[in-house]
């Protein structure tokens, strides 16, 4: 609502109704403030008669209504945001003169929004597929936009194949579907022919794509950037942002399950951490490398498609990320929100890197579709939130319109706020960098090495998420209806791991074994595992910030739910109690707990471990019902942790359990909560 004019004088009538309708609510007025006299019936001509064109109420409000849609993004349509701060740990000029990493403790605000690439607007959130990790720094030198993903390479090397690349992702464009996934023929049709797609489609079919949730995942600038310092001189620098809470994803089957019982699972995860005061963290880090190592490192470091192991350049922390807001409006602020790579800050500069330099007009050009005007910076998730002065005017929705006479430059007119000068001592200044060459289309040799990562990649996972690997390419590929495209992917996994190809090829039920692919560059084999790259080599040894769910029928032991409940609570995890009725259950002691789900709204998939307290008398409600041994039973296939007290015997027996408990199920009658909270920091149970 904006804000009313203060009328001076006389109030008048109008005044009066703007303010109080009833005595309670204030009036309701049309889009140029008249008041609204009926807003349930339209005008007419007589009580059965037609409508009336006249009705100008009416009209606008359905005009109004008719354009309330703009373009969704063409990529990144899903996708969800939240405010927070950035805080400087040291200053660093001697890297960078960028004014946000000058003072130690300083807090620049910012906008961060994640996102999954496929999926149309109202895609579920735990789509297979690459989350977009984009942060809009309000700094007081200008907004830098640091537009990443979840995964640090991406799938081609050049701009010109984006549309290409997008166009096979997205649902297929005779029948429209199928939306949100890469498991069809046109993606990997594409991916196939493009053997640079290698190492990210490593990525992309890992645990990496199918996130828990987005603040256990980390993210990643991408493509090589440089940092400038006071004195002009450069250094190459990756972006890193790394998850306080540590990594963690699901597995497909849960994923699949997950988007059918909450398809805003992410989105309702990040929004109810941040209302709980659980502030998601993550620390920005930049590998730092000078022209000296990026001339004897293996790749050319302006190609996307590979990354800089940590173990060779480690990974320097500056600084951290905390979201402490959700948005007041969806759609003024997540939706509205553009984001664009040019947005960067005196201290940053690119590189050539020919994807970023294409991405480079892409942001700021769809911008002018989605939002309809050059003057989407006027909105105010948008605008700099440091003073700006520039002779830019007029346009579609223009809001901030500069006094006086001046709109050109150089001028004679008197200095003042509205009439500004260039500013050589802090202005942006592109790195001098020589350049000379022929004017081609070209593909340069340093980027013919298409294997060498992915394989590095591959031997850099653990056992359990090689299998989680191999199941993916597996479950994509068997939904591709033409056998020689399923082909062409093993021919490509050959150079990358032969164990692993034929393991695909054996999954998919092929006959015989394809040749390998024909490779640009053999395949490196000398490249050693990066541990840095594995999810479960660094998880992060605590339940904090998970979830646990506590399914629990009449006469349940009300001891023991209090017990993990204060566990829980130390450790800094939450927990929901599900029941036959969302009205709760009545414990042991006579006292109602109310529950947070009923049992067929909250399914084990949507929590990170499960324990299950019944009752002797209780316990067969949960034997009958298909969606309490769904719960149990999809708890123990997704390697969850399970607890449970002697009266849950007859539900484990009616779920063919009874001789699969392994240390991953815990007994409640044996072993304290805090124990078992305890052991819940190793999140799953994977030798299952
Ligand atoms: Fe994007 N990308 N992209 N992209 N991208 C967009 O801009 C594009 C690429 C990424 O939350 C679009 O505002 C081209 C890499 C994120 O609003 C569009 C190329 C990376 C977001 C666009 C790439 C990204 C986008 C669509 C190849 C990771 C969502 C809507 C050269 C480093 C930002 C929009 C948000 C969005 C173009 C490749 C990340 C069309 C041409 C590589 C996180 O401009």
């Amino acid at each position: 609502m904006a804000e009313s004019f203060k009328y001076s004088g006389n109030k008048g009538r109008g005044g009066e109704l703007h303010q109080k309708a009833d005595g309670k609510y204030p009036a309701m007025t049309t889009a140029q403030g008249c008041p609204v006299h009926d807003d349930q019936n339209s005008l007419r001509a007589g009580a059965r008669g037609p409508t009336l064109m006249e009705d100008h109420i009416m009209r606008e409000k359905i005009f109004h209504f008719d354009h309330e849609r703009i373009p969704e993004r063409v990529v990144h349509a899903r996708g969800y945001g939240a405010h927070g701060y950035f805080e400087t740990y040291d200053a660093i000029p001697e890297l960078t003169c960028a004014d946000l990493f000058q003072r130690k403790g300083e807090k620049t605000p910012l906008f961060a929004r994640f996102s999954t690439v496929a999926g149309n607007k109202g895609s579920p959130d735990l789509a297979r597929d690459v989350r977009g990790f984009a942060v809009k720094f309000y700094t007081q030198e200008g907004n830098w936009d640091l537009v990443g993903n979840n995964i640090p390479v991406f799938f081609i090397q050049d701009a010109i194949k984006f549309p290409d690349l997008v166009h096979s992702a997205k649902q297929e464009p005779d029948r429209g579907f199928p939306q949100a996934q890469t498991a069809h023929d046109n993606f990997w049709d594409f991916a196939s022919l493009t053997p640079e797609a290698t190492h990210m489609l490593m990525w992309a079919m890992s645990d990496r794509a199918i996130p828990r949730s987005l603040r256990f995942m980390e993210g990643f600038g991408v493509h090589t950037f440089k940092f400038i310092n006071d004195k002009g001189e450069m250094k190459f620098v990756k972006f890193h942002w790394k998850p306080l809470a540590g990594m963690q994803s699901v597995v497909w089957n849960e994923a699949l399950k997950i988007n059918g019982a909450d398809p805003d699972f992410h989105r309702r995860d990040l929004w109810n951490a941040i209302q709980n005061g659980d502030y998601p963290e993550w620390e920005l880090g930049v590998q730092v490398f000078d022209e000296e190592f990026a001339e004897k490192f293996e790749f050319d470091v302006l190609d996307a498609t590979k990354l800089i192991p940590e173990e060779q350049v480690p990974v320097k922390i500056i600084g951290k990320m905390v979201l402490d807001r959700v948005v007041d409006n969806f759609f003024a602020e997540t939706e509205q929100v553009a984001f664009c790579t040019q947005n960067i800050v005196p201290g940053i500069d690119f590189t050539n890197d020919p994807l970023l330099q294409g991405r480079n007009f892409s942001y700021l050009d769809t911008q002018l579709k989605r939002l309809g005007s050059t003057n989407f910076t006027h909105l105010p998730i948008n605008a700099p939130k440091c003073p700006f002065r520039h002779f830019q005017q007029d346009g579609h929705m223009a809001m901030h319109n500069p006094k006086g006479r001046v709109n050109y430059e150089p001028n004679s007119w008197e200095a003042s706020d509205s009439n500004p000068r260039e500013c050589p001592a802090h202005g942006f200044k592109s790195h001098s960098e020589p350049v000379s060459g022929e004017k081609l289309r070209y593909r340069s040799e340093t980027f013919a090495d298409h294997y060498s990562q992915a394989r590095q990649f591959f031997i850099s996972q653990s056992e359990t998420e090689q299998e989680h690997m191999r199941d993916a390419f597996v479950f994509e590929l068997s939904k591709v209806e033409h056998l020689p495209i399923r082909e062409r992917v093993v021919s490509h996994l050959l150079n990358v791991d032969k164990d692993f190809a034929r393991q695909v090829a054996d999954g998919l039920g092929f006959h015989e074994m394809p040749a390998p692919a024909e490779a640009a560059m053999p395949t490196r084999e000398d490249l050693p595992a990066s541990d840095a790259l594995s999810i479960l080599k660094n998880a992060p040894g605590t339940f904090k910030g998970r979830k646990l769910g506590i399914l629990v029928t009449d006469g349940f032991d009300e001891d023991i739910l209090k017990g993990i409940s204060k566990a829980l609570k130390k450790e800094g995890a939450m927990h929901e109690i599900i029941a036959m009725k969302v009205g709760g259950a009545k414990s042991s002691a006579g006292n109602w707990i109310e529950a947070q789900q009923k049992i067929d709204g909250g399914p084990s998939v949507i929590y990170d471990a499960v324990a299950i307290l019944t009752s002797k008398d209780s316990v067969e409600m949960l034997v009958n019902k298909p969606e309490a041994r769904d719960f149990l039973s999809d708890a123990h296939a997704h390697m969850k942790f399970i607890a449970y007290t002697g009266a849950a015997d007859p539900l484990i027996e009616a779920c063919g359990l009874k001789n699969a408990t392994d240390d991953g199920w815990i007994d409640l009658g044996k072993e304290k909560p805090a124990n078992f909270v305890k052991t819940l920091g190793a999140l799953r149970f994977w030798e299952r």
